[in-house]
């Protein structure tokens, strides 16, 4: 498929942001193109369109999170959206609780807008956004690698703030990803596009790919800083979803009191963020989130094993291959 102006594209894939000194590195890097023909740059190893890498060295350059900052990573389609919404139902839910006549702002806003993303957002637009603006403790969100996020947030003067990542199966991760990619450009794309996709993915080559060196980023980071590198899995809070976001709050040093766990104040929490009752409410129906993406892109079916739907038997095994070898002698398995 050939890079077309006609469909409906975000500012991360396009290549109208980037400075002079930018533009060099570019073209010094290693070049390919996503399945649509844009064109991905790979960068210390990961890939991206021009204005993400952009935006990811000025937050490099100048993002320096405070103490009580919270970091949201996650793997694209990995589960950025519940997480971002359970991370703050879970730790602002003292003033939610405490003032029930506030509507909570879960109901009112998309998780997105709630929880900003550095460098598809805030620093997408400004070298030096104003982040003092969101409410303390401030929570972001990002899909860099640990190791550029490291660049960031290991230079900071504070002591190291907490990093929260989700990911999911690959192969669920793909489709949701090829979901996501129709309704985001607002077309439905054939098979043969499908195929081509499927491809780079499994080559690696797609906007902060490859997606196994993503998740050993943090994996690895999380063995070497249990504190403050949580490793999360969408699976795992959908099969035990109390547990984990039990686990997300003592990690976050705000821990469920018995009394909260006794009152139900956990199961509120999984109720408000659940993909049912999101997805329902008009605000995340309608309209676009800051960064100019439909709402509603972001909430489909939720399912574990979609991908059977989707992926033929041979496709599949070309994936697990991939990632068997890759992820080999890590530790890291996906069932
Ligand atoms: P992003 O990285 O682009 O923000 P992300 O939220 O990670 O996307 O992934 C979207 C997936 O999470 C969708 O999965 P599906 O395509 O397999 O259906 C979406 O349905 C799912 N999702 C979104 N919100 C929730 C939620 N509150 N609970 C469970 N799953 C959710």
């Amino acid at each position: 498929m050939e890079a077309s102006q006609e469909l409906h594209l975000p500012n991360y894939m396009k290549d109208d942001n980037i400075s002079q000194e930018t533009n060099n590195l570019i073209s010094s890097l290693p070049a390919d193109k996503d399945f649509m023909g844009y064109s991905l740059y790979n960068y210390k190893g990961c890939w991206y369109y021009p204005n993400t890498l952009q935006a990811v060295l000025d937050v490099q350059d100048n993002f320096r999170p405070q103490k009580n900052d919270i970091i949201l990573a996650s793997l694209p389609k990995g589960g950025t959206t519940w997480l971002k919404s359970l991370v703050f139902a879970v730790v602002h839910r003292e003033k939610y609780r405490e003032n029930p006549q506030i509507i909570h702002p879960l109901l009112s806003q998309n998780p997105h807008d709630l929880v900003p993303f550095l460098e598809i957002e805030l620093y997408a637009s400004s070298q030096t956004p104003d982040l003092a603006k969101f409410p303390s403790p401030m929570i972001f969100s990002t899909h860099m690698h640990l190791n550029a996020l490291h660049e960031a947030t290991t230079k900071s003067s504070s002591s190291p703030c907490k990093i929260v990542y989700v990911c999911r199966g690959l192969k669920d991760t793909f489709v949701s990803g090829w979901h996501y990619k129709n309704m985001l450009h607002r077309t439905k794309m054939d098979q043969a596009s499908f195929e081509l996709m499927f491809d780079a993915y499994c080559r690696g080559v797609t906007l902060y790919g490859p997606y196994w060196e993503h998740m050993l980023s943090y994996w690895k980071g999380s063995l070497e800083d249990k504190e403050n590198v949580l490793f999360m899995r969408y699976e795992e809070i959908i099969e035990e979803p109390l547990i984990q976001v039990k686990r997300l709050a003592e990690f976050l040093n705000c821990p469920f009191t018995e009394e909260e766990e006794e009152s139900g104040s956990v199961e509120e929490i999984l109720n408000l963020c659940s993909l049912r009752n999101l997805s329902n409410l008009e605000i995340n129906k309608k309209g676009t989130t800051r960064i100019g993406i439909d709402s509603n892109v972001f909430f489909r079916k939720g399912e574990v094993g979609d991908w059977k739907n989707h992926l033929t038997p041979q496709m599949a095994k070309r994936i697990d291959e991939v990632v068997e070898v890759k992820l080999r002698g890590s530790g890291l398995i996906f069932p």
